[in-house]
């Protein structure tokens, strides 16, 4: 018999992905949690000498692990957490590193609470940042450009917690788009990237889990190269007769695609998200969503059509709070969601987040009402009000939210929903998945207020409906 010695690695490399602490707005199930994507392709990027951990504060409560280099990432809704993280390492003289969304919006705040900050994409520096390390060297700033994405290793999913219910997976990074409340564009660049198809159905099948969310910024693109790249992924998931169903962002020009939407289902597509923000053409408008304007608001209903014909879900998600809202506006998106063919709803309060032309608007209109940071960063979750809107005032904004939310995941009309998407894409997988994901949403807005109901609770009750049906 053999025994494999473990040979001890000059350095470590601790990764930390924080939790939010403010908690309201964020999920804390662990059945809609995804794994940090980012982190695992830092490991796969880092050379064979160090030992790696990830630490994942959506599964471990945070005790202090020694490491010769810390690494966090963060969105902004956890910086405020990575900074604290961060604070705890410094006292103990281990340099910390922080990359991510918020560092990269926000590099000069970042440096006030860490020693090294990378701003962007990790995968043509981080080699560079661990040579400085090794060799004493370490800067206090990297800036990376975007990269081409052969360049994107697998991500080290042996890292991840084994607990997560949903694997994650990016074949695509880049929108051409400029929406004023959006950031992708801004992090992610304008150009269309994308991974070989086979290093992206080869990282498919690797995912242990059977759902996956393909975390890209849009799945299908905007050319013809791009549709047959989202056509041949779908061919090649199909070829492999792996048998997973998986979860993308689009946006609404796929649905005339039906030759890729055939293959998106085959391939095991239940659930796109759409960012339909509103249905008045006049706020698509004023916030430079000019893919939908280009489809155009009367033509909505056909999109949803299109995509229900293919045993697909639209997620559906809004902007509340709009410059030209008022209460009744508010109340009247909610009623188009309940009336229309869209399955299930990210119903997000609109929310400046650093970099976008939002948040520089807002400021400059002194209109952010959260403005402490970077204590006030936790807050910004979609889910609490940031703003000071121009029709209604900050109170009545967010009790004309919480009736409409009050509405729209009201169990009855949840339960009617999922009949309606049983009816129109006939797969019970896409009706529950669509259903699930407004119980999450249910949950985390109404976290301490209601009963949390959990996905086994909900499967009875969805279990019972369709056998009447
Ligand atoms: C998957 C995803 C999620 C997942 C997982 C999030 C996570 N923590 O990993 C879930 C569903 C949980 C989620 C939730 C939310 N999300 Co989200 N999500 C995404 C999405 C679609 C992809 C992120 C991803 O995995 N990218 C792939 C990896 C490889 O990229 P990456 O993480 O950016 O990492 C690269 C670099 O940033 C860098 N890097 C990253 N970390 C580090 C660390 C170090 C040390 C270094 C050196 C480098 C480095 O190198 C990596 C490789 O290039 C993005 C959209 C987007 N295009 O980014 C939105 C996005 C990140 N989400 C966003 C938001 C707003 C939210 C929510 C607040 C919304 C909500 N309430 O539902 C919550 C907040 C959750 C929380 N925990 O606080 C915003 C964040 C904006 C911001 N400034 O923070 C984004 C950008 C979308 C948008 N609307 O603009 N989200
Ligand atoms: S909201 Fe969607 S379409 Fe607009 S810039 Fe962001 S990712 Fe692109």
């Amino acid at each position: 018999m053999s025994v494999t010695k473990s040979i001890k690695k000059p350095f470590k490399l601790l990764l930390i992905n924080p939790m939010n602490a403010y908690k309201k707005g964020i999920y804390h199930d662990k059945v809609y949690s995804v794994p940090p994507l980012g982190l695992g392709t830092l490991a796969a990027l880092t050379p064979d000498n160090w030992d790696i951990e990830i630490f994942d504060e959506n599964f471990e409560e945070f005790i202090f692990k020694k490491a010769d280099l810390v690494a966090i990432t963060a969105l902004t809704s956890q910086v405020t957490r990575a900074y604290e993280i961060a604070k705890v390492y410094q006292e103990n003289n281990i340099p910390t590193i922080l990359g991510g969304i918020h560092a990269s919006m926000m590099p000069d705040e970042a440096i006030n609470y860490v020693d090294v900050v990378l701003n962007g994409e990790a995968e043509g520096i981080w080699k560079e940042l661990i040579n400085d390390f090794e060799n004493g060297k370490l800067k206090s700033y990297y800036k990376a450009g975007l990269v081409s994405m052969d360049k994107s290793p697998p991500p080290r999913i042996d890292l991840y917690n084994s607990d997560y219910a949903l694997g994650s997976l990016q074949t695509t990074r880049g929108c051409p788009n400029n929406c004023d409340f959006c950031t992708v564009h801004v992090i992610n660049g304008h150009k269309y990237r994308y991974k070989s198809t086979e290093q992206a159905v080869n990282e498919y099948i690797d995912i242990p889990q059977d759902r996956v969310y393909v975390v890209d910024d849009d799945f299908y693109g905007y050319t013809k190269e791009s549709a047959k790249r989202a056509i041949d992924f779908c061919k090649g998931i199909i070829k492999s007769g792996v048998k997973k169903d998986w979860y993308t962002f689009t946006s609404m020009h796929l649905a005339k695609d039906e030759e890729a939407l055939k293959y998106m289902s085959e391939a095991g597509c239940r659930m796109v998200l759409l960012g339909i923000e509103s249905e008045f053409a006049s706020q698509l408008a004023a916030s430079h969503k000019r893919v939908n304007l280009k489809v155009g608001v009367e033509n909505y209903e056909k999109i949803y059509d299109a995509f229900h014909h293919n045993g697909i879900a639209v997620l559906g998600s809004f902007i509340f709070g709009l410059d030209s809202d008022t209460p009744e506006s508010i109340m009247n998106r909610a009623d188009y969601y309940i009336n229309s063919g869209v399955d299930c709803i990210q119903a997000g309060m609109l929310t400046p987040l650093p970099g976008s032309e939002t948040f520089f608007r807002l400021q400059q209109e002194n209109r952010i009402i959260y403005n402490n940071f970077p204590e006030d960063w936790d807050k910004y979750t979609f889910f609490n009000n940031i703003i000071e809107p121009i029709n209604m005032s900050p109170e009545e904004f967010v009790e004309v939210m919480n009736t409409a939310w009050e509405k729209i995941y009201d169990l009855k009309i949840m339960k009617r929903k999922y009949l309606q998407t049983l009816k129109a894409t006939k797969n019970p997988i896409t009706a529950g998945w669509a259903f699930s994901t407004n119980l999450n949403y249910r949950n985390t807005i109404f976290e301490g207020q209601k009963k949390n109901l959990n996905f086994t609770q909900s499967y009875r009750e969805l279990t019972s409906i369709y056998v009447e049906y």
